[in-house]
């Protein structure tokens, strides 16, 4: 048992005591101040990628994503139903870029390695090989449905056109015809074999509101990144804008 006597602290102990954590209390926050400003002063990353977030943060996420990247590589494939268990309602989600009426002599823009630009006619697309997938589409905002869909598949798309340079490069931008919206992919993910240029859902083509006449098809990510009423296609080293990831979302928005 201690005494009354030595529980009390001598006004050195208490002396001493103070100074060590009015000195760590000063260590620490000095340290928590310079963080901060490291990372106030660290400045925004590249214009157009998001909504300004400091670099240190998006390096953050940068990480995650490229962890995500490593996982689902091109041989994750996404699951898949059998036609019967699609939904004969297609729901649709989302029309910036596609409220305007579609201009009747409508071409898919497609960039090649020259800078030359082609203009395919929805004609031709169709006269190429066709691909169908039936697969469960998620949106982010929480809803998601079995769906068929029919069209090109991207990779299909790319040695048709002899756009092999062009998947050298680490981006596709897909954009609306009037700019309205716009999504940036990366390769591995647009070069991947469940990637398609859908025409069709449900044999049909497709209703103005999910995306006629041509639109993308993205299992491997949510819809944000199906773009619909496909106008043109780019490719590049830096990524394309991209609608959503400007407002906050996640670049990559993979499953
Ligand atoms: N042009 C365009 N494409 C778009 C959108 C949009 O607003 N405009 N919304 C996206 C979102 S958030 C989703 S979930 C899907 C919905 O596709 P759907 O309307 O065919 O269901 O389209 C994507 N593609
Ligand atoms: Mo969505």
């Amino acid at each position: 048992m201690k005494t009354e006597q030595q529980k009390e602290l001598t006004d050195q102990q208490i002396k001493r005591r103070n100074f060590i954590s009015f000195t760590a209390f000063g260590v620490l926050g000095g340290l928590a101040v310079a963080g901060w400003e490291w990372l106030y002063k660290s400045g925004p990353e590249n214009p157009g990628i998001t909504a300004g977030a400091h670099k240190p943060l998006r390096r953050a996420l940068n990480k995650t994503e490229l962890f995500f990247r490593r996982v689902f590589s091109d041989n994750h494939f996404v699951k898949t139903y059998p036609k019967s268990m699609a939904a004969e309602q297609v729901r649709q989600n989302g029309d910036l870029g596609i409220e305007a009426p579609l201009s009747n002599n409508w071409r898919l823009s497609v960039e090649q390695a020259s800078g030359q630009k082609l203009f395919i006619t929805f004609d031709e697309l169709k006269s190429l090989p066709k691909t169908e997938i039936v697969y469960d589409f998620k949106c982010i905002e929480g809803w998601d449905q079995i769906q068929h869909w029919g069209g090109v598949k991207f990779t299909d798309f790319i040695n048709h056109y002899k756009l092999q340079d062009q998947i050298r490069k680490q981006y596709v931008g897909f954009e609306t015809p009037d700019g309205g919206y716009y999504v940036g992919i990366d390769m591995p993910s647009a070069v991947h074999p469940q990637t398609i240029l859908a025409y069709e859902v449900n044999d049909k083509p497709l209703p103005m509101e999910n995306g006629y006449p041509l639109r993308l098809i993205i299992p491997v990510k949510y819809g944000i990144k199906s773009l619909k009423r496909i106008g043109s296609i780019t490719f590049s080293n830096n990524r394309p804008r991209d609608y959503w990831a400007e407002h906050g979302y996640d670049y990559y928005s993979g499953l």
